[in-house]
């Protein structure tokens, strides 16, 4: 069980305020998610938002629910707001004159699609439309200003919501940046993107918080630039083993006149007194 994350704190410790509410296009309150894993419904499909397509909810997660369409893989799963406007009750799409779509790469032959269709729709536990909330409307402008914090999809990990600030604001676009994290999972969107929260928009929500990511211990993390996983850094990663070096055995004795700086490859083994993630 992850412990709560304290923003009141945060927010003192680094001398910052929060994006006010009106800034956000989501409800002052997270709406109540009624969702059961199991219920089938429909969604625009993610990677080809001209189709609409059969989707099953696979997890609920305070506000959200995780989606898989039917007939995809499961390497594909998305996640939505209960009261986003890309997901409607079953029979909504030809209501409106559409036609329902197999997903892309659907694993079977496209001639099977029509049976697969009717089969899935047959014995389906649709989700009852009055559990999908209207979509919340767009403030008027930009209202965000640099420093603000609020919590955030990480779009390369868009299962997670996280610690973030704006870190640049442009006409209608504004910066998001991770906390403790260096630029990898950074991006533009608009102000009105249904994917950024007030602070304190998860614990509402009881949806899980990723914090920041927390520096290497007090005295050596202030030592290194941090380089981070699962980033292409440009910078290689300076570290100062001046004082790795000293409590090393097999150097105790020898004389250290200055610090070096250490080009690691992340990707290797540095021996033991270097950490590679670092
Ligand atoms: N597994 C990934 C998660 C990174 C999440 C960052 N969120 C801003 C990693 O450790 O690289």
């Amino acid at each position: 069980p992850t412990r709560k994350f304290d923003w009141d704190a945060y927010l003192e410790e680094t001398n910052s305020s929060a994006a006010p509410h009106e800034c956000f296009r989501q409800n002052p309150n997270p709406p109540t998610n009624e969702f059961k894993p199991g219920m089938k419904l429909e969604a625009l499909d993610p990677r080809n938002i001209t189709s609409t397509c059969i989707a099953t909810v696979i997890a609920v997660t305070g506000s959200r629910i995780r989606l898989r369409l039917d007939g995809s893989d499961n390497k594909n799963d998305f996640w939505r707001l209960v009261d986003s406007s890309e997901i409607h009750p079953i029979g909504y799409c030809e209501k409106h004159g559409g036609m329902l779509q197999p997903p892309l790469g659907f694993r079977m032959n496209a001639s099977s699609w029509p049976m697969f269709l009717s089969k899935t729709v047959k014995d389906a536990e649709m989700a009852p439309a009055k559990i999908f909330l209207k979509e919340p409307l767009s403030p008027k402008t930009n209202l965000f200003a640099v420093g603000m914090k609020l919590e955030a999809i990480d779009r390369k990990n868009p299962q997670l919501i996280c610690v973030a600030t704006i870190g640049d604001v442009k006409d209608n676009m504004v910066y998001i940046t991770f906390d403790g994290w260096r630029g990898a999972f950074d991006y533009w969107c608009e102000y009105n993107s249904r994917d950024i929260f007030p602070v304190g928009w998860c614990e509402q929500s009881e949806h899980p918080l990723q914090p920041p990511r927390q520096k290497g211990p007090p005295g050596v993390g202030a030592k290194y630039k941090q380089r981070v996983c699962g980033e292409t850094s440009p910078t290689p990663a300076t570290v100062d083993v001046t004082s790795s070096l000293k409590t090393s055995p097999s150097v105790q004795n020898t004389k250290i006149s200055s610090a070096v700086t250490v080009h690691v490859n992340p990707s290797c083994w540095c021996g033991p007194y270097l950490d590679p993630r670092k």
